[in-house]
């Protein structure tokens, strides 16, 4: 069993919590609350490759009041791979999502190679302000590998997107492993993702 600490980030009201609920509980909430402080899931997923893999997973509220270096610091710390979710009808939330995929590794300190998705979020939503082309193309320039449109509210890609990230920290070596989170016993929500389930055809990650 390998573990994991990942982290959700992104502006206010784009879907973290959100994210972590389709996640491990496999429903959706209309009506969520913003996040205070800092919240934790565990996801187990199941892998394609070697066994079982538990992501740590951790929210954190996206208002800016509450992100102060120190706070973000602290929050990333460790962190082997950082969802960062944007808001699909929000430009604002996507040039906050570039830029927080900068400080990650500038002012937050991450590891150099920490694996970061980047999640195009409410695609079940029309009125999009990101096309797919847009999102690509600064995928590439970003070196991000896993990207694409997702939806919690529908699902779609939703565990798609966390597999793809999952198999890839299990191709790192053992010794990258999170073993204090392994062994901090938090217990929130332990959910099986079944990996029989059908999940939309679609080029979410490259
Ligand atoms: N249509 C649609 N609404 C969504 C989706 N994901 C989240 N929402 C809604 O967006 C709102 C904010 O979602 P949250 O998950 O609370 O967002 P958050 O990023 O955790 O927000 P903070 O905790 O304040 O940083 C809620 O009303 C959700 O129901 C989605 O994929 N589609
Ligand atoms: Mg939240």
């Amino acid at each position: 069993m390998r573990s994991f600490k990942v982290v959700l980030l992104g502006e206010f009201g784009v879907g973290k919590t959100s994210f972590g609920v389709r996640i491990t509980e496999d429903r959706f909430d209309d009506q969520t609350t913003a996040t205070l402080g800092v919240a934790h899931f565990r996801a187990t997923v199941d892998s394609l490759f070697d066994g079982r893999t538990v992501l740590e997973m951790w929210d954190t509220a996206g208002q800016e009041r509450y992100r102060s270096l120190e706070n973000m610091r602290l929050y990333v710390r460790d962190a082997k791979a950082a969802f960062v979710l944007f808001d699909v009808t929000s430009r604002y939330t996507y040039e906050s999502a570039v830029r927080i995929v900068e400080q990650l590794r500038s002012d937050f300190g991450a590891s150099k190679d920490i694996l970061v998705a980047l999640v195009a979020n409410k695609a079940d939503i029309e009125a999009k302000q990101v096309d797919a082309e847009e999102l690509a193309e600064y995928a590439k320039e970003a070196g991000i590998s896993v990207f694409g449109f997702a939806s919690c509210k529908t699902g779609f890609n939703v565990v798609d997107m966390v597999r793809h990230v999952a198999a890839k920290l299990n191709e790192l070596p053992p010794e990258n492993q999170d073993s204090a989170a392994a062994a901090a016993k938090i217990t929130m929500m332990p959910v099986q993702i079944n990996p029989h389930k059908k999940i939309p055809n679609n080029a979410c990650c490259s």
